[in-house]
């Protein structure tokens, strides 16, 4: 018998943390488990009563501040939304600083303090790009995790979008007529430079659906291969295109040095336009989004009925209930 309040036991048997594919034990019963959940998603609405969720914001947001904000709400929690850099105190995030400059308060104290104030804690920290080991050890959002004392998830991180991923992967599996089908992830290019989070999280989670994942990019766009085992990668994008049943068209900046966080091309023949979709077979069409068009893709393709952008935002809804759900059971 599973003793649910033995903190010991509930740490490695309830999600405590999400900041990664492998923080869900099993993907294929998480997707069943969103599924579920998207036909019902007012079935726990007791699960958070009296639950706080506090959602910092180091970054702008449109669908992971109002998807996740509706997750909590149809889990029947309470939300508080911090944009820090609106009104809240500049933050210092080094340790061993001299606090003479324009920043009153520390990462330090702050992050227990809104561990205070909540039960479960998002955090959206973009890759600052000023320093790659940082970015790629996740500093900001393990300071949440190791200081805050509560469960803590990303809203995208410095090097991952999981709820984003998540979303995508619940819409391929909607969509999917095959039980393997070629997805692309295709580099387009975009006027500044973009973190490697989303398509690094999108690579991971699609080869760990088993899908047949190809990502096509400029050379000097690879990304990490942490995250892109399991990929194929292909620099003729047209050779790329061929076949594939859904295109995933991002921006990032370079991941390699010494190149990290600089844009090497803005060679607009990657623009995702009708002429390559017609290269796969019937392929859909998806985003993240925000995307700038007719430089990501044109606008005849993201308005063509096989462009399913408008899907994975709704998505996101599910993706965040489903992970909110699984850290609630964990504070039972
Ligand atoms: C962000 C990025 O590329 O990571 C957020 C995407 C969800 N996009 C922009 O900053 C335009
Ligand atoms: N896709 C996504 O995360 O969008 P926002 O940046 O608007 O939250």
């Amino acid at each position: 018998m599973i003793d649910k309040n033995n903190i010991y036991t509930k740490k490695y048997i309830f999600m405590r943390n999400f900041t990664s594919v492998h923080d869900l034990n099993n993907l294929k019963d998480a997707i069943k488990e969103a599924l579920e959940i998207k036909k019902d998603r007012f079935a726990y609405q007791e699960l958070g009563k009296n639950k706080t969720l506090l959602m910092i914001f180091f970054n702008s947001s449109l669908r992971t501040r109002l998807s996740t904000q509706k997750a909590a709400l149809n889990l029947g929690m309470n939300v508080i939304v911090l944009d820090v850099n609106q009104g809240a105190w500049k933050l210092e995030t080094e340790r061993g600083v001299i606090m003479d400059g324009d920043k009153p308060e520390h990462l330090l104290e702050a992050v227990p303090v809104m561990g205070c104030y909540c039960d479960v804690i998002g955090v959206r920290a973009f890759a600052s790009f000023k320093n790659k080991e940082d970015d790629y050890s996740e500093k900001i959002i393990n300071q949440f995790i190791k200081y805050s004392g509560r469960p803590v998830f990303s809203m995208e991180a410095a090097t991952g979008h999981p709820l984003q991923a998540f979303a995508d992967i619940i819409t391929i599996e909607e969509h999917k007529t095959k039980a393997r089908p070629k997805v692309v992830l295709t580099w387009a290019p975009h006027p500044r430079a973009l973190p490697q989070a989303v398509p690094n999280s999108f690579a991971q989670w699609a080869v760990a659906a088993d899908y047949d994942v190809v990502i096509t990019h400029p050379k000097g766009y690879e990304l990490s291969k942490e995250f892109t085992q399991g990929a194929t990668i292909e620099y003729d994008q047209e050779k790329a295109f061929k076949d594939a049943d859904f295109i995933y068209a991002k921006n990032w900046a370079a991941f390699e040095d010494p190149n990290y966080g600089q844009i090497l091309s803005s060679d607009r023949s990657w623009t995702v336009d009708s002429k390559k979709m017609a290269l796969t077979n019937n392929a859909y069409f998806m985003h993240c989004l925000p995307v700038r068009r007719n430089m990501i893709v044109s606008d005849d393709v993201i308005e063509s009925e096989r462009s399913i952008v408008i899907k994975e935002a709704a998505n996101r809804e599910i993706s965040a209930q489903t992970v909110l759900k699984r850290i609630l059971e964990g504070l039972k």
